[in-house]
């Protein structure tokens, strides 16, 4: 359980997706680092920041400037958490290390303001997409990693490559709604049970990204704001706030075209949302 003082504010981001093919989106991204750091700044990045991680020991472009860019903001006084999401689920202590973040157990709980938030990649939420779930629990194993990051980096590349194709063929073919939260799971996780049957204690608020449908959700399902501009509140029991991806390269794919959450310390909720 990790306290956050009355005095800081805390920024979720996630699902950003970076690549080699997104230079664009690694600016905007750099830029917003720099402009939450401080003393009395958190930044929790909650999976998928990168589109693939194939191991700490391939570091290409992409990955050296979110180092400097993570490494900087904590020099200033940021405390970083990382989260791994179903791309970046590789992403190591090596590399924390070296950016100097924190690696989050999925999912976490925090306390601002005597409310507690749940925080998630979002994934395990989507119990009903079977296939996933299943090469999920797979993929997490210590002997799959271990065997997958024996592998030369050619077949890494190609390995993900082709579970990429599949994973896309396979949302392609699936309706909409298995790929988004199911919604007896988030209500049970409300309740402190989490999906796989863990109990992982109660929560206020639940926070996740991943399904990409940024929301603010009361009540459960029923939603408040559907792609806010800017939505500002106070938290409160019940409450699921879903972050936004972000995408700056290819625009026209979607809309909007990233954004982040902001809370302070005294429980004040803020939805940015880059358009
Ligand atoms: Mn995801």
């Amino acid at each position: 359980l990790i306290e956050i003082p009355k005095q800081d504010t805390i920024f979720f981001v996630s699902d950003l997706h970076l690549s080699k093919h997104t230079p664009q989106t690694l600016k905007v991204f750099k830029h917003w680092v720099q402009t939450v750091s401080g003393q009395n700044s958190w930044i929790f990045l909650l999976g998928d920041i990168f589109e693939t991680w194939l191991g700490d020991d391939y570091i290409d472009l992409v990955s050296l400037q979110f180092i400097e860019t993570i490494k900087n903001a904590r020099d200033v006084g940021t405390k970083i958490y990382f989260m791994h999401g179903n791309r970046d689920f590789l992403v190591g202590e090596a590399l924390g290390k070296l950016a100097k973040f924190e690696i989050l157990h999925d999912p976490a709980l925090l306390t601002v303001n005597q409310q507690i938030i749940l925080i998630t990649h979002g994934d395990q939420l989507c119990v009903d997409d079977k296939a996933y779930q299943k090469f999920r629990l797979q993929s997490r194993q210590q002997l799959w990693q271990k065997n997958f990051l024996a592998l030369p980096i050619e077949q890494r590349i190609k390995t993900a490559e082709a579970m990429r194709s599949e994973s896309q063929i396979h949302k392609t073919n699936s309706p909409l709604n298995i790929m988004d939260a199911n919604p007896k799971a988030v209500e049970d996780s409300f309740q402190g049970k989490w999906p796989n049957g863990k109990s992982v204690g109660k929560c206020d608020v639940i926070l996740h990204g991943h399904t990409h449908r940024c929301a603010i959700h009361r009540n459960l399902n029923e939603p408040v704001a559907e792609k806010p501009i800017c939505h500002t509140g106070e938290l409160q029991k019940g409450l699921r706030i879903v972050l936004p991806d972000w995408n700056y390269d290819y625009p026209e794919k979607n809309h909007p075209q990233g954004g982040f959450l902001e809370v302070s310390g005294e429980g004040k909720y803020n939805l940015h949302v880059f358009n």
